[in-house]
């Protein structure tokens, strides 16, 4: 049998980038108002969504040139990179070193044309649920559409097959379940967003909730 990482003809496949998202350099990592946490917190609106992954689909809509669907095995052979990130959920938990293995935000580029009137991105997720970025936050370097934490395949509680991890916003931006992003010209508030969060979720600028 194959061991993970291991080609067809036996040889080991070349290590993913990995990328260290800037936060992970700071000398002090704990946002104001954060505690450090060591499990990892499940957290969500509603029910866990439960994905068959033989049903599930990518979506790339909006102000595109062409719009895109990747089913599931097309999305998993593409390029992959890591992630080292920190975590702060806006309810206080702060969890560090979280190592993310997954599509980068940026590898979209290289599969549609963004149309130049795009500014912002709302993320879908199954259930309904979106979440809304600016571009500019959603192709920082560190932003990728997760498979695999800590070496292991995401949980359905954490968000099988496939979440959004967005290092330098509150966590409530890292949709689980994504099933597409759609670029828009106009912003539109998400679900924690119209429920009273921030538009946006620095956790440096401790921006939890809108006025
Ligand atoms: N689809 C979906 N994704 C979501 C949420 C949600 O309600 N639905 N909640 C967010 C919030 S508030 C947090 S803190 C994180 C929690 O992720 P975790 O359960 O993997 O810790 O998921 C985020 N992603
Ligand atoms: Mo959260």
């Amino acid at each position: 049998m194959r061991s993970e990482g291991q080609l067809e003809n036996g040889e080991q496949m070349p290590e993913l980038e990995l990328i260290r998202s800037p936060d992970v350099e700071r000398e002090n990592r704990i946002p104001p108002g954060q505690r450090l946490v060591n499990q990892w917190p499940v957290l969500h609106y509603g029910q866990v969504q439960r994905i068959d992954p033989s049903g599930w689909k990518f979506s790339i809509s909006g102000l595109v040139e062409k719009e895109l669907w990747l089913d599931y095995r097309e999305f998993m052979s593409l390029p992959r990179v890591r992630v080292l990130s920190d975590v702060h959920c806006v309810t206080g938990w702060s969890k560090l070193d979280n190592l993310w293995e997954g599509v980068s935000a940026s590898q979209l580029k290289k599969l549609v044309r963004i149309l130049p009137e795009a500014r912002f991105v709302i993320v879908h997720a199954a259930g309904g649920f979106t979440t809304n970025l600016q571009i500019s936050d959603f192709f920082e370097t560190d932003v990728v559409f997760a498979v695999k934490h800590d070496g292991k395949p995401l949980t359905p509680e954490h968000g099988f097959p496939v979440r959004l991890v967005v290092p330098r916003l509150y966590f409530w931006k890292s949709a689980k379940w994504v099933t597409g992003v759609e670029f828009t010209a106009e912003d539109r508030p998400g679900f924690w967003e119209s429920h009273g969060y921030h538009n946006r979720g620095d956790p440096w600028k401790e921006e939890r909730y809108s006025e």
